[in-house]
């Protein structure tokens, strides 16, 4: 698949309606969607959300649990995920599909590149208050050091919304991954569309200004 546009994440801890919240998404034409519940993750659950996903053309990620996202479309892993594993092992158990990887430092970005991940996370871009321990923002220098590193997409987190979309685009990045900007706005679908669409027209202006 191409990494390109918004990257929507469904968490449990900032909207209780997963399943509303993924086809709001869905309808404002996001076709990457991460499902994070840090208090656990139902497979029932995730079996439901990725048939949703696919009826529409898009794939459901699956935060932490390894084993729930073999049932999914992907698995997006933190470093802390990873400590002690054979990565490799890991990549061979998700087979087709998607290996995320959070990866704070270049460093750790071409590692998950040598591991063989799909794509790199980076961030967190802006203050976030959606993850407390995310550290400081390191804004668009912080992204493209991670973008000049490494050949992997590159998907951006953390305090993104449509006023600094545009510092986000600029940074190299291929996505943007979003959670309040989406989940916490009165209508979520309209919210994620106005993303979609702004992205699409950052990327078109870009392609339109190059030589
Ligand atoms: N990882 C780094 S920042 C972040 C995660 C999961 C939270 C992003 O949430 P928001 O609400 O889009 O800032
Ligand atoms: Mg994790």
């Amino acid at each position: 698949m191409t990494f390109e546009g918004i990257y929507a994440i469904v968490d449990r801890a900032v909207h209780d309606r997963p399943m509303e919240l993924l086809d709001a998404v869905l309808s404002g034409g996001v076709r990457l969607v991460q499902y994070r519940a840090k208090a656990g993750v139902d497979r029932a659950l995730v079996r439901e959300l990725t048939a949703r996903a696919r009826a529409v053309g898009a794939k459901l990620i699956v935060n932490d649990d390894l084993e729930a996202a073999l049932e999914a479309d992907g698995w997006h892993a933190g470093q802390e995920d990873l400590l002690g594993h054979d990565v490799s092992s890991i990549r061979r158990r998700l087979g087709t599909r998607i290996f995320g990887v959070s990866c704070p430092t270049a460093a750790e970005a071409l590692l998950a590149q040598a591991a063989g991940a799909d794509y790199a996370g980076v961030g967190p871009f802006a203050v976030t208050s959606s993850k407390d321990d995310a550290g400081p923002a390191i804004g668009i220098e912080g992204v493209r050091a991670v973008v000049r590193a490494v050949s992997l997409p590159v998907v951006a987190i953390g305090g993104i919304n449509a006023a600094n979309l545009p510092s986000v685009a600029a940074s190299g990045a291929a996505m943007a991954a979003v959670i309040s900007a989406i989940a916490l706005q009165p209508d979520p679908g309209q919210a994620a569309r106005e993303l979609v669409e702004q992205w699409r027209s950052l990327r078109g202006d870009r392609v339109a200004g190059s030589p």
